[in-house]
């Protein structure tokens, strides 16, 4: 009998994702956390951050065409996009299909996670060498609270509330995020399962929707992370998501579309029960009204 080697994460105390692996390409302990690129059987590469599932080759479409292109599209002509976290370059990537884009920041506290990337994740990393991204490694909340009036999106890809992610779903970020962006700027944040991060949902929705003037929810399948199913919180300036302003829809998504992106702030009644949404709150009126 053949020897199987396989990874699990635990999502929860009791509920763990095993992939079987064939071989671990890349391994290191930075300064910041514990990097592994796994080969696995079922998805492909994937990236594990401290013992989470950040990415694998097969589904990582969901997650990065659902983070990018509804606040891409939301806004009218996004032309300075930055990047918190996402050292992989799977968001770069996506904001990379927009001609309108004249300049991307990348702005992720770990260079070990983009060497990983570079060398492991082709697929993934390909838009790293765009000639309008520049990419610095610096903690996401010490350089919100230095720059004003730069940004018409913010998209913070990072990971879990633990450790040196943990600034990026509070409310003085949320603040500086405000700050930075534009007349017309959108922010969109990861903002974990509704089913296994409930707490941490609802306070980063409050917080978001306390900064903005508009706050909405949407929600994305995603495979490989707890509970199968992904939140994303959006705030603007101006704009609502559910009239998207963009006219430019890059080729060849997977899944992401103009259908996709209104089906995604349908919101079934736990989460809007989780987030208190009621009648006359922004979200439901405008869904409503439509
Ligand atoms: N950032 C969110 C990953 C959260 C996964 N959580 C977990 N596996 N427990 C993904 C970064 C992709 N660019």
């Amino acid at each position: 009998m053949e020897m199987e080697l396989w990874y699990t994460e635990k999502q929860t105390p009791a509920l763990g994702l095993s992939l079987k692996v064939k071989e671990t390409l890349y391994y290191k302990r930075s300064a910041f956390q514990e990097i592994a690129v796994l080969d696995t059987v079922q998805c492909g590469r994937m990236l594990v951050l401290d013992g989470m599932v950040q990415t694998t080759v097969n589904d990582e479409f969901f997650y990065h065409e659902m983070i990018a292109h509804v606040p891409m599209r939301t806004h009218a002509a996004p032309r300075s996009v930055l990047v918190i976290g996402g050292g992989d370059g799977g968001v770069v990537r996506e904001i990379s299909r927009y001609p309108g884009v004249e300049k991307i920041t990348l702005v992720e506290i770990d260079a070990g996670v983009v060497e990983a990337a570079r060398l492991f994740l082709p697929e993934i990393s390909c838009a790293l060498d765009d000639a309008r991204l520049e990419i610095i490694y610096r903690d996401g909340g010490e350089y919100i609270a230095a720059h004003q009036d730069a940004f018409d999106v913010v998209i913070v890809d990072s990971t879990e509330p633990v450790a040196i992610a943990e600034g990026l779903f509070g409310l003085p970020f949320y603040q500086g995020v405000f700050q930075s962006l534009k007349e017309g700027g959108v922010l969109v944040a990861q903002t974990e399962s509704p089913l296994y991060n409930r707490d941490l949902l609802r306070a980063s929705y409050r917080r978001i929707s306390a900064v903005f003037p508009r706050a909405f929810l949407y929600l994305c399948p995603v495979p490989t992370y707890p509970s199968g199913l992904w939140s994303f919180t959006l705030a603007t300036k101006l704009y609502s998501p559910l009239e998207p302003a963009g006219d430019y829809l890059p080729a060849g998504l997977r899944y992401y579309s103009p259908e996709m992106h209104r089906s995604a702030f349908a919101l079934p009644p736990f989460v809007r029960e989780l987030l208190e949404l009621e009648p006359g709150l922004e979200h439901q009126k405008i869904l409503s009204e439509k």
